[in-house]
């Protein structure tokens, strides 16, 4: 393992409303899906979706990522209409409620759109702004923080595009190129986050080896998002029972923050918060 970072990063993101997300922060997971890694079919109804979603603010969460479209390997794409449907009753109850800020996990600028106008401070876009060409525009125009992914393909084919000579050197490639993309669509550098895409178009050798390379990654100048969170089989946590998994993950992002993330993306902010604090405590000066 690499020693952890000392050089001075930047400790936390500042919104366009005068909001900032201290770092490391907690993104809750809140999949409005029928057919999510983990949720499927569990938050479809609003007033469950936002309890779900207010637990989680209490357990720790520094941010809430509202999704109406599933990612994972193999899933198909959803009409706009139907995110829509999914999404926007959710963050209209969801967001006066909250004090953290809410992001909207979607490729789709009509869907970013709706979400902004409901309160939605970021827009966490897996296609890092290349799926719809209006997506760029509206993060500009609606001064969100936007999260710049990497993945290859498309989810229905991505698994077959999962080929690198060097998964580190590529996957920064690509990220510099969309924080470029972004910021000449009007869309300032301190609003950008990156996210290596741990899943997406990745083996488990190519996962690893983005953990070993996180510090590459920090070093583009953005806050690092990273989510294990359902993808315990692809970063070799297969074959476990639920409890050493629980203490795998958590391993495996404390690692994940003292390697240069910042923003973790998971189900269950209680579990990673506790981590995190646990770690801080025993590490004191070494920014976790
Ligand atoms: N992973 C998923 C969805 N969105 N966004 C970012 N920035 N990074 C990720 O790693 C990421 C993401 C897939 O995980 P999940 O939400 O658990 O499942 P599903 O796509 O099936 O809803």
């Amino acid at each position: 393992m690499m020693p952890p970072r000392h050089r001075s990063r930047r400790r936390a993101l500042k919104l366009a409303d005068g909001r900032t997300i201290a770092f490391p922060a907690v993104m809750g997971i809140l999949n409005v899906t029928p057919d999510s890694f983990r949720d499927g079919g569990r938050y479809l109804d609003p007033e469950r979706a936002v309890e779900h979603a207010l637990r989680m603010a209490a357990e720790g969460a520094d941010i809430i990522d509202v999704g109406g479209e599933s990612t994972r390997p193999g899933a198909r794409e959803v009409p706009s209409e139907e995110e829509l449907r999914r999404v926007v009753p959710v963050l209209q109850r969801l967001v006066p409620k909250l004090d953290i800020p809410v992001s909207i996990d979607t490729r789709k600028a009509i869907v970013a759109k709706a979400a902004l106008d409901s309160g939605a401070a970021i827009i966490n876009d897996v296609s890092a702004l290349s799926f719809d060409p209006g997506m760029a525009e509206v993060a500009a125009r609606g001064r969100a923080a936007v999260v710049l992914m990497h993945m290859r393909g498309i989810p229905e084919t991505m698994t077959m595009m999962a080929q690198y000579r060097s998964v580190v050197a590529e996957v920064c490639r690509y990220l510099r190129s969309r924080i470029r993309a972004a910021i000449a669509a009007g869309i300032p550098p301190s609003r950008l986050i990156v996210d290596p895409g741990f899943g997406f178009a990745k083996r488990v050798e190519h996962n690893l080896a983005l953990m070993r390379g996180l510090p590459k990654v920090a070093a583009l100048g953005c806050p690092v998002l990273i989510g294990f969170s359902g993808k315990a089989l692809r970063l070799g946590l297969a074959n476990a029972g639920e409890r050493e998994r629980a203490a795998r993950l958590a391993a495996a992002e404390v690692t994940a923050v003292m390697m240069g993330a910042d923003i973790l993306r998971v189900h269950d902010p209680g579990l990673t918060s506790a981590a995190l604090k646990a770690a801080a405590s025993i590490a004191g000066s070494i920014r976790i």
